[in-house]
Parts: C-alpha cells; sequence; structure tokens
C-alpha cells in the first residue's frame, strides 16, 4: 500500500483523510472509519442499543457506501479528494458527523461543553494537541458550549475549501 503524498497531509482533505485512517497504515478502510464510532460510543458511555448509536452507525454505513463506491472496504485518498465536495457534504458527510455530535451531546441541547467536544474529537482520531485551539476557534461567543450548526459549517467550510478561520484549528 502506498502512502499519500507527504504534502497532501498539509491540505485540508490531507488532514481529513489521515484522521479517517485510523490506523495510520496510509490507506482509510471500512474498519478505520467503523472504530472511530465505536470509540465515540464508548468515550460518551453509551450503549450498543442506544438510539443514538444505532443513528450513527445507520449514517456511517450510509457515508461509508457512498465514498468506497467500489465496495472493496478501501477509500484511497485519490477516491476521497474526487468525491469530497459541498454536494456530498450536504448530502452525506453532515448526517454522519451530526449523528457523531450528538453522540457527545449528554444533554441533547445541540451544544458540546470543552470536555465533551474533547472527548469526541479524540475518539473520532483528531489530533489532541489543538483540542482546546479548536474548541476555542469554535466558541466564538465564548459561552463555552459549541454548536452543533456552527461545528458543522466550520468542517464544511473547511473540507470544500472555503476560507475558515477554525480549520487549521479544528484538524
Ligand atoms: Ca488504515
Ligand atoms: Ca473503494
Ligand atoms: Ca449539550
Amino acid at each position: 500500500m502506498s502512502l499519500p503524498d507527504a504534502p497532501a497531509l498539509t491540505t485540508p482533505k490531507g488532514r481529513v483523510y489521515a484522521m479517517l485512517d485510523t490506523d495510520g497504515d496510509g490507506v482509510a478502510s471500512r474498519h478505520d472509519y467503523f472504530v472511530r464510532i465505536e470509540r465515540a460510543r464508548q468515550a460518551t458511555g453509551r450503549d450498543h442499543d442506544d438510539p443514538l448509536v444505532i443513528a450513527a452507525r445507520t449514517t456511517g454505513e450510509r457515508a461509508w457506501a457512498a465514498m468506497d463506491a467500489n465496495g472493496d472496504g478501501v477509500m484511497t485518498y485519490e477516491e476521497y479528494v474526487a468525491w469530497v465536495d459541498a454536494d456530498k457534504f450536504d448530502n452525506v458527510c453532515r448526517y454522519a458527523l451530526g449523528a457523531l455530535f450528538d453522540l457527545a451531546d449528554a444533554d441533547q441541547d445541540g451544544a458540546l461543553d470543552r470536555a465533551q467536544f474533547t472527548a469526541l474529537r479524540q475518539a473520532l482520531n483528531n489530533r489532541a494537541s489543538n483540542a482546546d485551539a479548536a474548541f476555542d476557534a469554535l466558541d466564538a461567543d465564548g459561552d463555552g458550549r459549541v454548536h452543533r450548526a456552527e461545528y458543522l459549517a466550520s468542517i464544511r467550510a473547511y473540507v470544500t475549501g472555503e476560507d475558515s478561520p477554525m480549520g487549521d484549528a479544528l484538524y
């Protein structure tokens, strides 16, 4: 298996892809993808049959099926770059990302506090070193909470290459 070109890891899509490659072997596999959901389940203390866990798996299955179009269990970096765009984010990714956000939102009010946000990021294989910076960037009004819509909008802007001040902090 060939690793993605090193420069790719400095681009938004390269960084997202690196996050999706949970075991770091250079290729995002189906196993990598669902390990992230399972880690989020464990980190948020939810049961396997929790409706939110089931929703995360269902939206995850849908997203993975779209990303791994040829169904070989692997989404190469080239496949990911060719696939992801604003339309895919709006119709596929946002549901999977939103369902993961909901796992961490213990009181289901649509916002995460710093501890919940950090735990979710770590479970999803985001870099731990910038968790505080990411939270501060997303918590624009400084009320100590990051809202679901802001979270999704920020990731969308980052992945689709729009100007995103918190993109670097997020990933
Ligand atoms: Ca991998
Ligand atoms: Ca594939
Ligand atoms: Ca909440």
